[in-house]
């Protein structure tokens, strides 16, 4: 079988000398492709003797799998090469400065939750954080939220499958078990906030499945209404920057606080146009219904409230020696009233072009001192 020697030998010279996945590819349909040289031996095998066939059918097999490793070995080479000139041809050099017209924005909710943390920060506030995913204890009973209450329903409140106890995770509702987790384990005096992302099982126009949540805890031993007021309205006049901005508590209800309240800003509307506090000329009629096409309103920002004793009790806490307020708001709802964003769904978008438009630099770090915004 000088012949097969040959094929044998062509085939690997060939195989071993392809520079390219091309040539290889060649190398491969010349030694063992259906007109190959070896299936042409292969046809042969027919006119043969059953001992001649037998022995030659197992030399060309031999060649054809020393053949087929050659080429697979051969094909790894060429693999890591042809990787290694694609890495070599796309490096890029991540020190470079970026150039003005690829400048990245920081997104309006990541800007807000920063101007936000600043305020509370400046006013003695730690930030808290905690698990997205929650169990019923941190998310709704500490809460003094009883069983029957509508929040805990499927239609609400994103559930995981059961446990093996029978018990079902969540993905918290609000920012809240953050704070139940804060009093569980540490001990008062407690000024914290509570930043994060939210869920619930709702979409349309103006809600969106996933949003995000600041919400407040303050816990000592006299902590009273006026001292959540003072917070709030001083909250308030940073955040939007207006001095002068009306400010009015309207009483509320949340299973978690008593009292509570909700807090509303004084709002103008002059040509379409909504501005935050009072427009100081030509202002209409009072109007507590909401922004009219012209004239004063309020706005519906935060709720609060005094922290329940049986949230405090849950937590280990006890009310005849603790007491404190709480507060919890919508960023993207703040955020869409202090930079006039008509569109909740468009925070979600991802889309560059409403970024490059309200979205900030970088180097707008919102302090108090440089001013939250420029
Ligand atoms: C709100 C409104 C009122 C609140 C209460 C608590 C806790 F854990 F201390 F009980 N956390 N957050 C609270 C109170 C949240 O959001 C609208």
């Amino acid at each position: 079988m000088d012949e097969l020697d040959n094929i044998r030998a062509e085939a690997l010279a060939a195989v071993a000398g392809a520079a390219t996945l091309e040539a290889l590819d060649a190398a491969r349909v010349a030694a063992l492709g259906k007109k190959g040289a070896i299936s042409g031996l292969m046809s042969r095998l027919g006119a043969m003797t059953a001992d001649e066939r037998k022995a030659a059918g197992a030399a060309l097999n031999a060649v054809k799998d020393e053949v087929a490793a050659a080429i697979a070995v051969r094909k790894g080479e060429l693999d890591a090469k042809a990787l290694d000139e694609r890495l070599a041809r796309e490096r890029v050099d991540v020190t470079l400065p970026v150039r003005p017209e690829r400048q990245g924005r920081v997104h309006p909710i990541s800007q807000v939750m920063e101007e936000i943390a600043a305020i509370f920060a400046q006013m003695g506030f730690a930030v808290a954080e905690g698990p997205d995913i929650e169990d019923d204890f941190h998310n709704f009973t500490a809460l003094n939220i009883p069983a029957e209450h509508p929040a805990r329903q499927m239609h609400d409140t994103f559930y995981f499958g059961e446990k093996p106890d029978g018990t079902r995770n969540l993905l918290r509702t609000h920012t809240s078990p953050v704070q139940i987790r804060t009093m569980l384990t540490e001990k008062p005096p407690i000024r914290i906030i509570a930043p994060g992302r939210t869920y619930r099982c709702d979409s349309d126009m103006t809600h969106t499945p996933m949003f995000h949540q600041v919400e407040g805890l303050v816990i000592d031993k006299a902590t009273h209404m006026g001292h959540l007021k003072g917070c709030l309205i001083e909250f308030v006049r940073s955040f939007f920057e207006v001095d002068d901005v009306p400010v009015r508590f309207r009483p509320s209800f949340f299973p978690f606080t008593e009292p509570s309240a909700e807090v509303d800003i004084g709002c103008s509307r002059e040509g379409g146009e909504l501005k935050i506090g009072y427009a100081r000329e030509g202002a209409q009629s009072e109007n507590d219904s909401g922004p009219t096409p012209t004239g004063k309103g309020w706005l519906e920002i935060l709720g609060c409230g005094m922290v329940h004793p049986n949230v405090l009790r849950a937590c280990g806490i006890d009310p005849h020696e603790y007491q404190g307020f709480a507060f919890g708001m919508g960023v993207e709802r703040v955020a869409m009233l202090k930079y006039g964003i008509p569109d909740l769904r468009t925070f979600f978008d991802s889309d560059l072009r409403w970024l490059e438009h309200y979205g900030f630099l970088p180097i707008d770090v919102p302090t108090l001192s440089g001013g939250l915004t420029r």
